[in-house]
C-alpha cells in the first residue's frame, strides 16, 4: 500500500490512528464522513479495514455498540464535529448503559478557537460535553500521542464493567507528520485488555454456604452473562445445581429457551417465591422491579422482599444498589462460575421437588394457555398470529440474529419467540430505547456474518429506517419486519379536540414500509396472512437478499406501552 505521507520518511496523524487501531486487531469502523474525518474513513478502507458509512450517526453509534457486545472488542464510531458528534452521543450514552464497549472517535475543531469562543466551523466543546455521558474521555493533541490515546479508550471500554469511551481529536492533529520509525514504536498494542478478575475464595464459599441452604433457589441471567462468552461454564453450573433459572431479555439462548429449567413461563411465580436469587451479570434496576416492587405486568404482582441474594458481578459498586446482597461475588463472570463450579461437588443437593413440581406445573399450564392463543388465526393478523410464524422461523434458523424493538412488537417477541444460541436476541435493553433497529441489524450481519431478522415496531422503525440504504447498499443479509398498526402502540387513539390532526400516537394507515426497501433495490412483500409472512421470512433466508416484510396487524391489537402501562404516570399514581 502505498502511503504519500510516508514518501519521505514521514507519517501522519491519518495513519497513525488507522495502524494504532489495527496493531488492536480493530478493523471495521462504523461512521459517517465529512469535515474533518473524510479522508481517515477513505484511507481506513485504502488500507484493508471495513467502513461501513451510515446516513445517520446514531445508527452507526447503536451500530459500533452492538458490535462490542458482539464480539468483546470495542465497536468504533467515527463522526464529525459538533452536531455529528451529538448525533453519536445518544448511542455512546446507552452503550454506557448497557456495559457495551465502544469508542466515539469525533474529529472536533481547533481549540485554540473553541476556547476563546470565536466561532469556528462546528464549534464546540466536546470533550466536556461527552465525559459526564461515558465512562471516559480523552483528547489527543500530538501525533506522538496517538498510539496512548487509542491505548487508554481500548483500555477504558473493555476493562472491568465494560461501556463507552469518547476519544477527540481535534482536526490539526490528522495533518501532523512525525518521523515514521518513531511514530511506529510510539504504537501501543495493548495487552490483556481486559485483565481476568478472580473472585477471592471467601466469598465464593459465601455463595455456595447461601445457594446450599435455599429451599426455593433462582439463577437469573442478564446480558452481562451473555457478554462474558462463559456459555458451557454458565450451563454446567445450572444444571450441575439443577437451579431454576430466568434469562434476561438478551440472555435468552445463553441455554437454549426451551430448557426444562427454564422457568420463563412462571416468571411472576418465581420472582416472589424465591428465597435464594442468584444474579449473574444482571442488575436489579426496573426490569427486575429494583428487587422489591412489584413484577412488571401489573395484574398478577406480589411484592418480593424476603429473598436473600448472591450478585456475581465485575463491578464492585454494583452491589446493595437497591437491596442487600448478601453474597456479592465480585470478578469476570467466567472466573466466578468457575470458581463456583469447582466448589459443587457431585453430592450437590439438587432443589427441593415441591418448588420444581410448582414452577413445572405453572410452566406447563402457561405454555398450554400460549399455544391456545398462537393457534388462533385472526383477520387482520395480530401480534400472536405474527409472532406464531417468526416463532417457527428461528426455531428452524436458530443461527439467525433477533434485533428487537417496540413496545407490543417488543414484549411479545420477547415472550414469544424462544432463542436457542447464546447473543442472537439483541434489543432496546437498558434504557428501552427506540432506535436501536437498523444499527444494531448492520453491525451484526457485519460482525457475525449470519443473517439478520429485525422485529420492529412502526413507530421504532422509523428511528433508524432510512438505514435500509445502507442494508442494501452492502448487501447484508437482513429481513425487517415492520409489525405494522399503524401507530405508536396502536393506530386506534383519537383526538378528543374534534381538530383534523389525528391523535399524537396515530401514523397515516395502511402505510406501505416495503416500498422503502424497494426503492434502493432490496425486496419488498405486503404480508396480510401468516402464510404470506412465512412464505416471505423463508424466502429471504434462502436467498440471502435485504428484504422488508410489512406485516399487517391489527391496529387495536396492542395495549398502551406494551407491557410497561404500569410506568405511564397516571397509571403509577392509581397503583401507589
Ligand atoms: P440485564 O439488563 O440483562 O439484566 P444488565 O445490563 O442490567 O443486564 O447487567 C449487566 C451486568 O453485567 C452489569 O452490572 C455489568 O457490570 C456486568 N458485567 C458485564 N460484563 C461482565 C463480565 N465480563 N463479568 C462480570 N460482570 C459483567
Ligand atoms: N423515544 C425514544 C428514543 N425511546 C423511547 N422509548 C420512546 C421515544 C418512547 N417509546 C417507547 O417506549 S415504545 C415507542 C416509543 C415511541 C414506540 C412504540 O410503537 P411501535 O410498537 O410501533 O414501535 P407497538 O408494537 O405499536 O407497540
Ligand atoms: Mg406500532
Amino acid at each position: 500500500m502505498t502511503r504519500d505521507t510516508q514518501a519521505d520518511g514521514q507519517i501522519d496523524g491519518f495513519h497513525l490512528v488507522i495502524d494504532a487501531l489495527k496493531l488492536n486487531d480493530i478493523d471495521t469502523i462504523f461512521g459517517l464522513p465529512g469535515i474533518p474525518i473524510t479522508d481517515l474513513t477513505r484511507m481506513a478502507q485504502a488500507e484493508g479495514m471495513r467502513v461501513i458509512s451510515f446516513r445517520h450517526e446514531q445508527n452507526a453509534g447503536n451500530a459500533a455498540a452492538i458490535a462490542g457486545f458482539l464480539t468483546q472488542k470495542p465497536g468504533i464510531c467515527l463522526t464529525v464535529s459538533a452536531p455529528g458528534f451529538l448525533n453519536g452521543l445518544t448511542a455512546l450514552t446507552n452503550a454506557t448503559t448497557n456495559c457495551f464497549p465502544m469508542i466515539l472517535i469525533s474529529g472536533s475543531s481547533e481549540r485554540e478557537v473553541v476556547d476563546l469562543q470565536q466561532g469556528d466551523y462546528e464549534e464546540m466543546d466536546q470533550l466536556a460535553i461527552a465525559k459526564p455521558l461515558c465512562k471516559a474521555a480523552f483528547r489527543v493533541l500530538n501525533a506522538e500521542d496517538i498510539g496512548v490515546g487509542i491505548a487508554r479508550a481500548i483500555r477504558s471500554a473493555v476493562s472491568g464493567r465494560p461501556g463507552g469511551v469518547y476519544l477527540d481529536l481535534p482536526a490539526k492533529l490528522f495533518a501532523q507528520t512525525m518521523d515514521a520509525a518513531a511514530g511506529k514504536a510510539s504504537l501501543i498494542k495493548v495487552v490483556d485488555a481486559a485483565p481476568r478478575q478472580i473472585p477471592a475464595p471467601d466469598a465464593v464459599q459465601r455463595a455456595l454456604d447461601l445457594l446450599k441452604g435455599a429451599k426455593k433457589p433462582l439463577i437469573i441471567l442478564g446480558k452481562g452473562a451473555a457478554y462474558a462468552q462463559a456459555d458451557a461454564d454458565i450451563r454446567a453450573l445450572i444444571e450441575k445445581t439443577g437451579i431454576p433459572y430466568l434469562p434476561m431479555s438478551m440472555a435468552k439462548g445463553i441455554l437454549p429457551d426451551t430448557h426444562e429449567q427454564s422457568a420463563a413461563a412462571a416468571r411472576s411465580f418465581v420472582l416472589p417465591e424465591a428465597d435464594v436469587v442468584m444474579l449473574i451479570g444482571a442488575r436489579l434496576n426496573w426490569l427486575l422491579s429494583h428487587g422489591k416492587g412489584k413484577t412488571w405486568g401489573g395484574k398478577d404482582h406480589k411484592a418480593w422482599g424476603n429473598q436473600k441474594y448472591v450478585q456475581i458481578d465485575i463491578s464492585p459498586t454494583e452491589a446493595d444498589s437497591n437491596v442487600a446482597i448478601d453474597a456479592p461475588v465480585v470478578g469476570d463472570i467466567g472466573s466466578c462460575v468457575s470458581a463456583l463450579l469447582s466448589g459443587i461437588g457431585s453430592n450437590w443437593a439438587k432443589p427441593p421437588s415441591d418448588w420444581l413440581g410448582a414452577i413445572a406445573e405453572r410452566r406447563t399450564k402457561n405454555i398450554a394457555k400460549m399455544a391456545e392463543t398462537l393457534k388462533k388465526n385472526p383477520s387482520p393478523m395480530n401480534f400472536h398470529s405474527a409472532l406464531a410464524v417468526v416463532r417457527d422461523v428461528f426455531k428452524a434458523n436458530p443461527e439467525t440474529i433477533m434485533v428487537n424493538e417496540g413496545a407490543n412488537a417488543l414484549d411479545f417477541t420477547r415472550s414469544i419467540v424462544d432463542m436457542y444460541l447464546p447473543r442472537k436476541r439483541l434489543d432496546v435493553g437498558t434504557w428501552g430505547i427506540m432506535g436501536i433497529g437498523m444499527g444494531f441489524a448492520v453491525a451484526a450481519a457485519v460482525v457475525t456474518k449470519k443473517p439478520v431478522i429485525a422485529i420492529e415496531g412502526d413507530s421504532a422503525f422509523g428511528f433508524s429506517g432510512m438505514e435500509v440504504e445502507t442494508i442494501c447498499r452492502y448487501n447484508l443479509p437482513v429481513c425487517v419486519v415492520i409489525m405494522n398498526n399503524n401507530g405508536v402502540y396502536g393506530g386506534m387513539d383519537v383526538n378528543k379536540s374534534g381538530s383534523a390532526d389525528v391523535a399524537p400516537t396515530v401514523f397515516v394507515k395502511g402505510a406501505r414500509y416495503d416500498k422503502m426497501m424497494e426503492a434502493f433495490g432490496g425486496v419488498g412483500v405486503n404480508a396480510t396472512t401468516p402464510q404470506e409472512l412465512a412464505n416471505a421470512m423463508n424466502e429471504a433466508l434462502k436467498s440471502g437478499k435485504p428484504t422488508l416484510i410489512n406485516a399487517v396487524i391489527d391496529e387495536a391489537a396492542g395495549t398502551e406501552s406494551g407491557r410497561i402501562t404500569s410506568l405511564n404516570p397516571q397509571t403509577a399514581a392509581k397503583n401507589k
